[in-house]
């Protein structure tokens, strides 16, 4: 930067072009959940690492808690290119349903599951669909195996949703799932979610364990039903013709450093899954496991649902499930 403006003298011109260089150098990157949740994490160790990489000729800047806005706002600043990069997860379905995919129950078995699913089905036909929709993915993170918590009951099989306000993501699909298993499902943004818990608004919530700890809904939740009900993949996210925008360089490094930082979050995740229930237990919470068959059986709507409303979702879903054993 210096040696530009020491070449072009400090006329009018080399500082306009120093400050159009500067605003290029600098690449933006926002979440919605807080620091302390996995996707918090994940993000704090790429944006490390990516500065790394680049050095000091661009800065990598992070903004969490929903700083720049909520998943649904940060997508419109995506398309808009007034950010560079977002974590996106549950709300991806509401944008291109194919990615409801990850809203069918008890689809992903585990985290080795997962990577085969990435690999065969979301870089290819899901990131290709998303470009048609003017965003381009550029790796898949963990958000997490989700749980229900709530303030009136432990949750065994879905009966016992019957009538409880469930907070939920704004996803179609997942109001859809709770819908099924009898709950009243009442979406809203993961920032709003602490106080509805805290007032009484909704009697209970569904979220990874590190999300329900990074926003310390331990401590206005009494119950925790361990369901695993749905795995919920986190995406590195850019705007098509921001991404496009990029200079080369700089894709290539945000594109190696997000694959790299898909193993680190993967591991994290499952740490932290271990970890969590202990510490949850410690909050005061009472927990259970709940009957996993039982919502099993109560989700098969929800599979006729994708596989009616969504172009091709059969075909995935066989595709998925075909990937379980290796
Ligand atoms: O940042 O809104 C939610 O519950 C999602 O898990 C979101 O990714 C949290």
């Amino acid at each position: 930067m210096l040696k530009l403006k020491q070449l072009l003298g400090l006329s009018a011109l080399s500082l306009a072009l120093a400050s159009a260089q500067a605003q290029a150098d600098k690449i933006v990157f926002a979440i919605g959940g807080t620091p302390q949740s996995l996707q918090g994490q994940t993000a704090q160790e790429f944006t490390r690492r990516l500065q790394a990489r680049l050095g000091d000729e661009h800065q990598v800047e992070l903004y969490d808690s929903g700083q720049l806005g909520n998943e649904q706002q940060l997508v419109q600043k995506l398309r808009l290119g007034t950010i560079d990069l977002a974590a996106i997860s549950s709300i991806m379905s509401s944008i291109d349903p194919q990615f409801a995919l990850f809203d069918m129950p008890f689809l992903v078995k585990d985290r080795a599951h997962l990577k085969r699913i990435d690999q065969n089905i979301i870089m290819k036909d899901l990131a290709d669909s998303a470009e048609t929709k003017g965003l381009h993915i550029v790796s898949t993170w963990e958000n997490g195996f989700r749980q229900i918590t709530n303030n009136v009951r432990p949750i065994d099989k879905p009966e016992d949703l019957d009538g409880l306000k469930i907070r939920t993501p704004k996803s179609e699909w997942r109001t859809k799932m709770f819908k099924a298993w009898g709950a009243n499902p009442t979406p809203m943004a993961f920032s709003e979610v602490f106080v509805a818990l805290q007032t009484g608004v909704v009697d209970g919530q569904e979220n990874p364990l590190s999300n329900i700890n990074g926003a310390k809904f331990q401590e206005v939740q009494d119950y925790l039903s361990l369901t695993n009900h749905v795995y919920s993949p986190i995406w590195l996210t850019a705007g098509k013709g921001g991404w496009q925008k990029l200079p080369e360089d700089v894709r290539t490094a945000v594109t190696e450093v997000a694959a790299e930082t898909q193993g680190w979050a993967l591991a994290k995740g499952e740490e932290l899954d271990q970890k969590l229930v202990g510490t949850m237990r410690d909050a005061g919470m009472q927990i259970n496991k709940a009957d996993r068959d039982a919502f099993v059986k109560a989700s098969a709507p929800i599979y006729q649902a994708y596989a009616e409303r969504v172009d091709g979702g059969q075909a995935l879903v066989d595709r998925a499930m075909a990937l379980a054993e290796e």
